[in-house]
């Protein structure tokens, strides 16, 4: 059996950070993969994640298992971090995940497991993990155009063009905030124009949503999921608590289905437990009951918030930062659009040859499709960057 088995083709970010980390050269920077790092470099374990785990060894008084679909304290935190009140608890069925990616392999389980028929549409570009897993299920997938190549915003005409052709029934997975890999975020009135969209045509929507906060703010972040949780029948919403608490190797992650009705909503939520066990049985519970802390207490609610406003503002202050040295070392406006992406992510618009030509020469990691990551940047570093982009012309 174990003979049979044939090369996989590598993640190209995983892949990336190995590189990257094999450079011997001292000045090299790290663009890459998509975690949070300070100015020192560092990615830090969050003030209130510390608090809420010193409180939890202190108090925890057993590791016995959860239910299938892990804490109902921790989902009901979660729904009302991400969807405020624009859906009625009674029609969202909600599981516990190993992280955002569970979420969307449960999210698509689900879907499957529905209607074996489903098309799935994804955002060209998108998160490769995306297209991934989908083929791995099986799942038909069609693409939507997403981004713009001369404006780098996106191509919000073409990305209407193409889903005029979704079907009822059909998925479409939609990021809910800082896209990845792009950054090139859909406006409020673009949000709602794809709102009515999915009304009309009786698409549904699947967010992904792993960056709350990092782009505008909480309720900003959340804006176009709690729009069409508030309008559509049926939507599934797939998030990720990495980032935004800082619990990437917790793996952290909820998956929500909003059912027309309350009785839909039993089924679903007898379907994802039942999804859960066919999988790993319980999801871990560790990051998900530091999160519900956190979420439920209001002290610790504020300090974890002002800390992740603090590292959202320190990525718009490092994005305006490049703008301008760019602004000054091509004498042109035609690099601001950084500075109008939101998240951790730009793409830059390179090509491949000047990704490689800024890798070779000046140790500057960034991933093939040139999407940088912001938080890998400091003071320091911007004007090497800026030189560099410069020097490579792009
Ligand atoms: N979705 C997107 C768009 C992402 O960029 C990520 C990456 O962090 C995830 C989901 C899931 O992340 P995780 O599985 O680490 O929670
Ligand atoms: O896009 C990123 O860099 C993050 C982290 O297989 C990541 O989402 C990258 C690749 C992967 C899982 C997570």
């Amino acid at each position: 059996m174990l003979t049979d088995l044939k090369p996989q083709p590598a993640d190209k970010i995983l892949a990336l950070m190995e590189a990257f980390r094999a450079d011997p050269r001292e000045t090299k920077i790290d663009l890459g993969v998509g975690v949070y790092r300070n100015a020192e470099g560092v990615t830090p374990v969050m003030r209130a994640v510390k608090a809420a785990e010193r409180q939890l060894v202190e108090t925890q008084e057993t590791k016995a298992y959860t239910g299938l679909a892990g804490d109902p304290a921790y989902a009901a935190a979660m729904r009302g971090l991400i969807l405020g009140d624009a859906a009625p608890a009674d029609r969202i069925a909600a599981v516990a995940t190993p992280g955002g990616t569970g979420a969307v392999r449960q999210g698509l389980e689900l879907m499957q497991y529905a209607d074996r028929a489903a098309t799935i549409w994804l955002s060209a570009p998108t998160w490769p993990n995306h297209p991934s897993i989908v083929r791995y299920l099986g799942v038909p997938m069609k693409e939507y155009r997403y981004f713009d190549d001369a404006t780098r915003m996106v191509d919000f005409d073409g990305m209407m063009a193409d889903l005029a052709g979704v079907k009822a029934g059909d998925l479409v997975l939609l990021h809910g905030c800082c896209h990845n890999p792009t950054g090139a975020n859909l406006t409020e009135e673009q949000w709602q124009t794809v709102a009515d969209h999915l009304e009309k045509t009786g698409a549904i929507p699947f967010i992904d949503i792993a960056y709350q906060g990092f782009g505008d703010g909480l309720d900003e972040d959340a804006y176009g999921t709690r729009l069409l949780a508030s309008r559509l029948p049926e939507v599934i919403i797939a998030a990720s608590c990495s980032k935004n608490f800082g619990v990437y190797r917790e793996r952290t992650g909820l998956l929500m289905a909003i059912a027309p009705n309350t009785k839909a909503r039993g089924e679903a939520q007898a379907t994802l437990a039942f999804l859960n066990r066919q999988n790993y049985s319980f999801p871990p519970d560790h990051g998900a009951r530091v999160v519900q802390m956190i979420l439920d207490t209001p002290e610790l609610r504020q300090d974890w918030a002002s800390e992740l406003e603090d590292v959202r503002l320190g990525m718009l202050d490092l994005r305006e930062q490049l703008a301008s040295a760019l602004r000054q070392r091509t004498n042109s406006d035609r690099f601001d659009f950084i500075a109008g992406h939101r998240g951790m992510f730009s793409r830059l618009g390179a090509t491949p040859e000047q990704v490689a030509a800024m890798r070779e020469e000046h140790g500057i990691y960034m991933v093939g499709d040139s999407r940088m990551n912001i938080a890998g940047l400091n003071a320091a570093t911007v004007p090497i960057l800026a030189d560099a982009i410069v020097a490579a012309g792009v």
